[in-house]
Formats: structure tokens, sequence, C-alpha cells
């Protein structure tokens, strides 16, 4: 069956890896991407897609209902990404994270509900995240985030990805809504915007410049390749039930103190290139998730996350494209930089 999917926020990380991902897997589909260019959305991330029957570009703005309406019309299936999506920058102005994480799904979900003539775009699948759930304690290795566990977001990023969270929730009780949620745990892989750890790290190391490990470095993170998280966003469209929460994770819990060594230990260089610096405000002490439904009931498994081999080949992405990053690191992410981690560098 031919399929037209709209696809928000392909241009940025995710979303970049998800296009080229469902491309590739399903040769029958069509893909709409539609993304403001946020700081973080780069069209240079699909420039080699440009003229393919099988893409198309929208630059527009998922809380636009005039821009999001008629592309309802015409998707028999939505992938929701798009978003303001780093922590640090939420603490610095959460304005912009309520306007298109909550803001922006309410519009899209209203849209897609009356498409059509009220038949709707097909199933919606909204990519929320595991920080929903809060913070788990250190001391509790066994603790791990099942889809039952209470949503307690700590961050403002966090609180607005609960409040888009919850309003795919309500679409499905109160209007029968085909909608389906991803809770998934940290990503890595190329076309990360280098405000997040693993590219910031990689290229500040690549410039000779230390790398901002904040507080004890001994937060925890399960981290997950791209490509599982899109195999994993994909398996959820196509045979999730309605209405189901579905968690995905890497089974790959690290320390930040562990990611930093493995990091440092594939560039070759010293651990005097770490520069502890104060902590994220409310910084979640651990993220950890138990995946087992995904793998339960559709039969998805993480296969492409494992270290130490994932994260070299992801490494090796950033000193093979370099100056993809050099230009992303360029212009107004200076000033972002100078601001959140202080004139040092
Ligand atoms: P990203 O910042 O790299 O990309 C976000 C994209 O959304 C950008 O292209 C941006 O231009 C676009 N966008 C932002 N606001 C928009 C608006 N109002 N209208 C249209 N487009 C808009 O983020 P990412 O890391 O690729 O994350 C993608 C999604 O996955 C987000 O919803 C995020 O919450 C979720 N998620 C991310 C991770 C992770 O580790 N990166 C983990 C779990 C869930
Ligand atoms: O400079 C830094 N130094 C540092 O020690 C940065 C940017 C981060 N860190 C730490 C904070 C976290 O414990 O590294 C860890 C990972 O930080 P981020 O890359 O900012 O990711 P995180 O805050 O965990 O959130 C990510 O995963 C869940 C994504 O950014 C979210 O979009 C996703 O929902």
């Amino acid at each position: 069956m031919t399929r037209t999917l709209l696809l928000t926020g392909g241009c940025g990380f995710i979303g970049s890896n998800f296009v080229r991902f469902v491309l590739a897997n399903r040769p029958d589909w069509r893909i709409i991407n539609l993304d403001v260019l946020s700081y973080s959305g780069n069209p240079e991330n699909l420039a080699d897609l440009e003229g393919d029957p099988r893409y198309r570009f929208v630059k527009g703005d998922i809380c636009d209902m005039d821009t999001v309406a008629p592309l309802m019309e015409e998707a028999d299936g939505v992938v929701h990404m798009a978003a303001e999506s780093h922590v640090d920058r939420s603490i610095m102005d959460s304005k912009p994270f309520v306007v298109s994480n909550v803001l922006g799904t309410q519009t899209l979900l209203d849209a897609a509900r009356r498409a059509k003539g009220g038949k709707g775009a097909g199933r919606f699948v909204l990519v929320s995240t595991d920080e929903v759930y809060g913070s788990l304690p250190l001391e509790r290795p066994d603790l791990r985030f099942t889809e039952e566990t209470p949503l307690q977001p700590n961050s403002p990023y966090a609180a607005s990805k609960t409040g888009a969270d919850l309003l795919a929730r309500a679409a499905f009780h109160t209007f029968g809504m085909d909608v389906v949620t991803t809770r998934c745990s940290n990503n890595f892989g190329p076309y990360q915007f280098p405000e997040k750890v693993i590219p910031l790290f990689v290229t500040n190391l690549m410039e000779n410049q230390q790398v901002p490990l904040y507080g004890d470095g001994k937060n925890v993170r399960d981290w997950i390749h791209v490509d599982d998280h899109c195999e994993g966003v994909l398996t959820v469209l196509e045979k999730g039930r309605a209405g189901e929460v579905y968690n995905i994770g890497g089974d790959n819990e690290r320390s930040n103190l562990e990611l930093t060594h493995a990091i440092l230990d594939i560039m070759g260089k010293g651990k005097d290139m770490i520069r502890p610096v104060q902590d994220r405000l409310g910084h979640d002490r651990r993220y950890a998730i138990d995946a087992s439904k995904m793998a339960n009931e559709l039969g998805w498994r993480p296969s492409r996350s494992a270290w130490p081999d994932a994260l070299e080949s992801t490494v090796r992405w950033y000193v093979d494209n370099r100056s993809w990053w050099q230009r992303v690191k360029s212009g107004a992410y200076r000033e972002y930089y100078a601001k959140q981690y202080g004139a040092k560098g």
C-alpha cells in the first residue's frame, strides 16, 4: 500500500535520520516533511534528497493551522517529532518550549482529527521522551521506567513534552483518535546538533577545546543509536495498538563520566581535557528504560546501540564531516555557547 506520511521536524537530528530510514525500508512510501527550520533544523541534513519524487519539504510552523490543515488532507499517517529539544535552552527561556511542544501538538492533533471531513489523517504517532518520567535514584539500579511509571517531569523541556504527551492521551480517550505515543531514551548518531553532549564533546575535542562536564559526572543516561529509535517509531506506526504508550530504549546505561572517558579514549585524548563545570539546574540523576513491551508485543529490540562499536562509528561520522558541524557551530551557536559555558569555552 502506498502511504503518504506527514513527518514534523524532519530537518532535525532524529527527523532527518527517520526520513532516510523510512525511504530506505519502505520503497513505496512518500514523506512530506514539515519543519520551521528553527536553530536546530538544518535542510543540509537532507540535501541529497532534493529532487527525489518520494520526498517533499514544506517550510512551516506546526502551530499554524493554515499550514498544517491542508497537509493533513494529503496524509494517511502522521509522525510528530518537531519540538524544542534541549533541556539547557529550556532553563534559559521556556516560552518557545510551551509554544512549539504544547500548542504545536494541540494544533496538529486538532488538524489530524478534522481532516478528510472528520475521517482523520490516519494513525498519529507522537514522539515523546523518557524525560516525562522524571528521575530515578542512583541508589536503586534495579528500578527502570515502565509505561506505568507516573509522569513527574522536572525541567521546563520535560514539562512541555509531558503537556504534549497528555494531549495525545486525551485525543484518544475523548475523540477516539488513533494515537500512539513513544517514549525514548537518549539518542546518538549522525547529524545531532552539537549542543547535545556527544557531538558537543567530540567536536570540542576536534578543536582541541576542553569538554564541560556537569556536576560530579555521575548522572546516568540510557544511550540508543538513532537508527534503533527510527526502527522503533516505524514499528509502532505499523504495529502498535491505538491509545498505547511504548517505551524505547537502548539497554545501554552509562554515567556521563563513563561516556566522557570512552570518547576521550576513542579520540586519543587525555583526562586533562575534562573541564568540570557547574551542574545543570534540576539535573535528573538517572534515566533507564524498560522496553520489554516493545520486545514482547511488537518484536522490536535495539540491535545497533551496543558500545564500543556504535559510539566509535558515531565519533567517526563527526570526524569525517567536519565541514557540517563547523557550519552549524558558527554564528548564533557561539552566543549560545558563551552564555551556557562562560567565556572560557
Ligand atoms: P532537534 O532539535 O534536532 O530537531 C527538532 C526539529 O523540529 C528541528 O528541525 C526544528 O526546526 C523542528 N521544529 C521545532 N519547532 C518547530 C515548529 N514550531 N514547527 C515546525 N518544526 C519545528 O531534536 P531531536 O533531537 O531530533 O528530537 C526530535 C524529537 O524527538 C523531539 O520531539 C524530542 O523531544 C524527541 N526525543 C529526542 C531524544 C534525543 O535524545 N534527542 C530522545 C527522546 C525523544
Ligand atoms: O555540556 C554538557 N555537559 C554535560 O555534562 C551537556 C550538554 C550535557 N551534559 C550532561 C547532562 C546529561 O546528564 O550529559 C547528559 C546528556 O545531556 P544532553 O545531551 O543535554 O541530553 P539530556 O538532557 O539527557 O536530554 C536528551 O535526552 C532526552 C535530549 O536532549 C532530549 O531531547 C531527550 O528527550
